[in-house]
């Protein structure tokens, strides 16, 4: 392993040679139903936002291998600190299509209560999936801290902190590192370099050689894999856990891998990536890469993996039915969940606020702008 060669394990023609740790063939089709529920969740959020049915969506495409490979390397006791690209990380652990849909209407039922932006997701089960922070790299520092505090209660889990490149520029990127490498606290960082933070190449984010080369400055090993390969995010991110678990530290892990849609549902890529670039990523979509490698494993026909998208699409189709049939949060909601005793000043403003909204009315839905 190392910060600046590219580990791949699938080759494009989809051979793989010596993948460890292997999964099953029931696993293999786990992973390859996942990073297929990730697409039609990214494909219908899309159709939803653009008309009008939610707010704002975060487009997933081309990087499903990194989320679900990484995701693959860990136990359902583990911690992840996710960024908002994150579909298939939960997903993965059995997180439904549903309980992900109510958040992206800001239902009754969403974990959020529609106090986060749509795709800021958290569950509490059946992963540790700790609610998305929009502002960029602060989850780096949070899985720190949680994962040295696992290692003082001698807990054997281990965090694991997702960003993209932009992030590296974060303070949170270098005090969460700095702090890690210190106190080697089990946490394993994942870098996704997709290219670009919205409209900012990775050339004018670093001058490094890599980003995996940061490692070195706090005393931690940076590697560089193909994310577009799953079977290499699987057996990178295993190796780092495994690591982490037994008491040896840290470990970063740059995932070079592609942003195949805009950086959001407001977003235009055509105005700042090359067309050229784009169709070069194309050729190494990660979910026909995979495709191939199960067709070699006697795992796969064209017509068993567009049974398993319609299906896909069918199961995130429904969810969205179910999630739109949910009433929103009601009002009294905002008072509850932060605290275990609302303070009396809160309840005092909670009562004015009912109040007024039962002499003048609640808002609508559309009454506000949404400001995305
Ligand atoms: C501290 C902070 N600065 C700026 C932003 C605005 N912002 C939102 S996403 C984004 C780009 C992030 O890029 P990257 O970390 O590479 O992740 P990606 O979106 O590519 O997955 C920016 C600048 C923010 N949310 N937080």
């Amino acid at each position: 392993m190392s910060a600046q060669e590219l580990l791949t394990v699938t080759a494009q023609d989809g051979s793989a040679v010596g993948h460890d740790p292997k999964l099953s063939p029931e696993g293999l089709l786990h992973c390859y139903r996942t990073m297929l529920t990730v697409r039609a969740f990214d494909d219908v959020c899309l159709k939803l936002q653009r008309s009008g049915r939610i707010g704002f969506s975060i487009p997933n495409k081309g990087v499903e291998a990194c989320q679900v490979g990484a995701a693959s390397a860990l136990e359902k006791t583990d911690w992840i600190f996710p960024s908002y690209r994150d579909f298939g990380m939960a997903l993965y652990h059995g997180v439904t299509p549903t309980e992900m849909m109510h958040n992206m209407f800001g239902n009754d039922r969403d974990t959020a209560r529609g106090r986060q932006m749509p795709v800021h997701f958290s569950f509490d089960k059946p992963i540790r999936f700790v609610s998305i922070s929009s502002p960029l790299g602060t989850q780096i520092p949070q899985a720190v801290g949680a994962a040295y505090a696992m290692k003082l209660r001698g807990e054997k889990h281990v965090a694991l902190a997702s960003f993209g490149d932009g992030s590296t520029s974060t303070l949170g990127f270098h005090s969460g590192l700095n702090f890690a490498g210190v106190w080697k606290a089990p946490v394993v960082f994942l870098c996704q370099n997709n290219g670009y933070a919205i409209s900012c190449p990775t050339d004018e984010q670093t001058a490094s050689e890599t980003f995996a080369i940061k490692a070195k400055a706090y005393g931690m090993p940076g590697v560089r894999v193909d994310g577009n390969d799953l079977l290499a995010m699987r057996q990178v991110t295993a190796e780092a856990v495994a690591r982490a678990r037994r008491g040896d530290g840290p470990t970063l892990i740059e995932a070079v891998t592609f942003r195949m849609g805009g950086h959001s549902t407001s977003d235009d890529p055509t105005r700042y990536v090359p067309k050229e670039l784009v169709e070069s990523w194309a050729k190494k979509d990660p979910v026909a890469r995979f495709e191939r490698f199960l067709e070699k494993q006697k795992l796969w026909t064209k017509e068993q993996g567009e049974a398993l998208y319609a299906a896909a699409v069918e199961q995130v189709t429904a969810a969205v039915k179910e999630a739109e049939n949910t009433p929103p949060p009601k009002l009294e909601s905002i008072f509850t969940d932060v605290y275990a005793t609302v303070p009396q000043h809160l309840r005092r403003q909670g009562q004015a606020a009912f109040e007024l909204a039962a002499r003048k009315g609640d808002a609508g839905a559309g009454d506000g702008k949404f400001p995305l």
